[in-house]
């Protein structure tokens, strides 16, 4: 029986995506380990992978794989690093269109559209100003952004694609920009088409919260910071930022 409802929630919980539907206190699924252990290895003085993010070179000592130097580091950074252009410093701004996804589940690998630069802000490329019916809150800014729940919900992601493979964290920041009400927001995290991680911030928390999410990376891993609007856009205004560190 354990076999089969195994199988239910691995199904039910979209194994390879995320579900809307999962309210905040839903348990995350995260089935892929997290290893923070030291990477061992035979020979003293061997060149070897310490799984390190920072270190591009590590050799063998004591049976233990140290980097050359060894190192901590942050390699990405959301804010300082926003960018007008696609790509820059592996920084990507998309959205997913909930609203238009027949699954309602997030695929990472298919279903992030890239956002247009409209000179100080990354919008929805068919986005038009009040009173348009394209008009929609959706945006993302160096210092945060807004989802947007019309005329389609939209959610806006930062996407960072790793250079650096190993052990990571993500540090997330985020709270309310705008204290005038609504339902408060939603950070959620997705690497490599899992998720990792959600977090709600309430309508009135100017404080928030700053988190640091262990992950392991790939070269070309994909980093996914999305901004949900919970159940409605009122007041969505976030700050929010994401930096990679090593761990
Ligand atoms: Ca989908
Ligand atoms: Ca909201």
């Amino acid at each position: 029986m354990r076999g089969a409802w195994s199988l239910v929630l691995l199904l039910g919980c979209g194994r390879f995506g995320i579900d809307p539907l999962l309210d905040a206190a839903d348990p995350v699924p995260g089935d892929v380990p997290i290893d923070s252990a030291p990477v061992a290895c035979a020979i003293d003085g061997d060149p070897c992978d310490d799984q390190n993010i920072c270190t591009p070179t590590s050799s063998c000592s004591a049976g233990t794989c140290i980097g050359d130097p060894p190192l901590t580091c942050t390699v990405a950074r959301s804010e300082s690093e926003y960018d007008s252009t696609q790509g820059a410093g592996g920084w990507f701004y998309g959205f997913w269109n909930v609203t238009d996804d027949p699954n309602g589940t997030y695929e990472a690998a298919t279903e992030l559209e890239e956002l247009a630069w409209l000179g100080s802000t990354w919008r929805p490329p068919t986005w038009q100003p009040e009173p348009d019916a394209e008009f929609t809150w959706t945006y993302l800014a160096p210092w945060g952004g807004h989802p947007g729940t019309y005329p389609r919900i939209t959610y806006p992601i930062r996407r960072w694609v790793a250079d650096v493979s190993g052990h990571a964290s993500a540090v997330i920041h985020m709270n309310k920009a705008d204290l005038n009400g609504g339902d408060g927001t939603r950070a959620i995290l997705v690497v490599d088409g899992i998720e990792r991680f959600r977090r709600d911030v309430d309508a009135m928390d100017g404080v928030g919260f700053t988190e640091a999410i262990p992950i392991e990376l790939s070269i070309g891993s994909t980093v996914d910071l999305i901004l949900d609007a919970r159940a409605d856009d009122g007041t969505d205004t976030t700050t929010m930022s994401m930096n990679i560190e090593s761990r």
